[in-house]
């Protein structure tokens, strides 16, 4: 083996290690500075990961501040272990990885009367638990991932087929009937992936419909709404954007098409596409912005994007269009620097931020690695190193990282979300990572960031 073909195969070596400061580390840094950060990103989630462990082990999420554990419900669902596990998988962390492994297999029971949220129990749990088993081969995980799809399904049975926004574990009673585009469309990625590893193909069926029912109260502009009545199929809000509430919904029409090669998604995504670019986008100052418009008319309502608003670039680079994702990252990166770290809203035209916190959200890094991998563009890793520096300068705590209240003012919020695992660390540890620490092209992340594998045939 020559020093250049060693080259790769050392950094893998490097990014796998358990041993965060190795000596594999630092000879690698010396030679692509971003390895070092890897290594920086990979040590950053040791330490949180340990942080949960101390305070919060056996529980949703840790309280960053108060040093407290926090419950979504009346029973813990291990949401930070089960958003986790493939995250500390990817990155080698192994000891870490066999103990999220172990909470999860002797105290996860979804055998549970509570109602949980369908569309982050699916995004969350479904997508974690099927990803960390296509990784690690642990049968148990595919079993927890069907059991947990059986007691969901039943959200499913509304008039329409739109999923009701909460469903009990144990008596599949639901309730919750004002929900939109996000949380009807983003469960085909999951429920496909089990149904397909299952060979139960009702879990493709119910989540596909639901999916296709969205996509039919499109207006005559091929647009959606922000909201609707999930009884009644009718519009509560033509509010129509790429922000939270819908933003999903575009990603799996594509996505699904992407994994499972499913020529419906794929003209669902062609037509919607074209109608965002057509009617959403908005030019400013010679910038692109996705705005928000009347779904029905196409007049403009506000000249708003925010942190989640920032999956987009992603979406069209994975999807072709590299041309606007990088004008659109562009944009992502001026509102990132108007205060050092992004907002939760801003209203780009006045360039005044309109929802100030900041929830440790990735959607900007998610973007700047897929435009790093698919353009190899060193712009990106350098969007990647600033965000990163001023993630740690204002959200960092002693026992992992927490939430701003303002990012105008950077007061910290008792919260870190479990996506701080699933998304953020991941993806700022794929975007400095050597290329082999995941193949892009094999995989297709769901909205969580758990990365899902065609293992099957058809
Ligand atoms: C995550 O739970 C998912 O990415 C979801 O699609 C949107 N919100 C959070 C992260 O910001």
């Amino acid at each position: 083996m020559t020093s250049k073909n060693l080259l790769p195969f050392l950094l893998l070596l490097a990014c796998s290690t358990s041993n965060a400061n190795s000596a594999a580390d630092a000879r690698e840094a010396t030679a692509n500075p971003s390895v070092e950060l890897a290594a920086k990103v990979k040590a950053e989630t040791r330490r949180a990961w340990q942080g949960y462990m101390q305070y919060a082990a056996g529980h949703d999420e840790i309280r960053p501040l108060s040093k407290t554990a926090h419950d979504w419900y009346a029973q813990s669902l291990l949401m930070t272990p089960v958003d986790a596990l493939d995250t500390l998988i990817l990155m080698g962390l192994d000891a870490e990885a066999k103990q999220a492994r172990e909470l999860i297999e002797t105290k996860l029971s979804f055998d549970q009367d509570i109602y949980v949220k369908t569309f982050e129990i699916t995004i969350r749990h479904l997508g974690g638990l099927l990803s960390a088993y296509q990784l690690s081969g642990d049968k148990r995980l595919l079993e927890l991932a069907d059991d947990l799809g059986t007691r969901l399904l039943p959200a499913f049975d509304s008039p329409t087929g739109l999923p009701y926004v909460d469903v009990n574990l144990r008596t599949g009673r639901t309730r919750g009937t004002e929900s939109g585009p996000a949380e009807s469309g983003t469960l085909l990625l999951e429920f496909g992936t089990l149904a397909k590893l299952t060979g139960k193909p009702i879990y493709y069926e119910k989540a596909k419909r639901a999916l296709v029912e969205t996509y039919k109260r499109r207006s005559k502009l091929d647009l959606v709404g922000a909201t609707f009545d999930v009884a009644s199929g009718h519009w509560t809000s033509t509010d129509s954007s790429v922000a939270g509430g819908i933003d999903s919904y575009y990603e799996y029409l594509y996505k699904c098409w992407r994994l499972f090669g499913d020529g419906d998604c794929k003209a669902m995504w062609e037509t919607s596409i074209k109608a965002l670019n057509a009617r959403v986008a908005d030019k400013v100052r010679g910038e692109l912005w996705y705005g928000h418009v009347d779904m029905n008319t196409g007049a403009r309502r506000k000249s708003e994007f925010g942190a989640l608003d920032a999956f987009f670039p992603a979406l069209l680079a994975v999807s072709g269009d590299l041309e606007r994702a990088r004008k659109l990252q562009a944009s992502s990166m001026k509102m990132w620097r108007l205060h050092g770290i992004e907002p939760e809203a801003l209203d780009y035209r006045a360039m005044k931020v309109t929802s100030p916190g900041y929830a440790l959200r990735p959607e900007i890094v998610e973007s700047a690695y897929y435009l790093r991998r698919l353009t190899r563009d060193t712009r990106y890793l350098d969007e990647g190193r600033e965000m990163f520096e001023d993630f740690e300068r204002w959200c960092r705590t002693d026992t992992g990282f927490a939430a701003l209240e303002s990012v105008v003012d950077k007061r910290k919020k008792d919260s870190q979300e479990s996506f701080l695992y699933a998304e953020t660390l991941k993806y700022y540890y794929l975007l400095f990572a050597a290329d082999d620490a995941l193949d892009f092209d094999a995989v297709t992340f769901n909205t969580e960031a758990h990365p899902l594998r065609k293992t099957w045939k058809d």
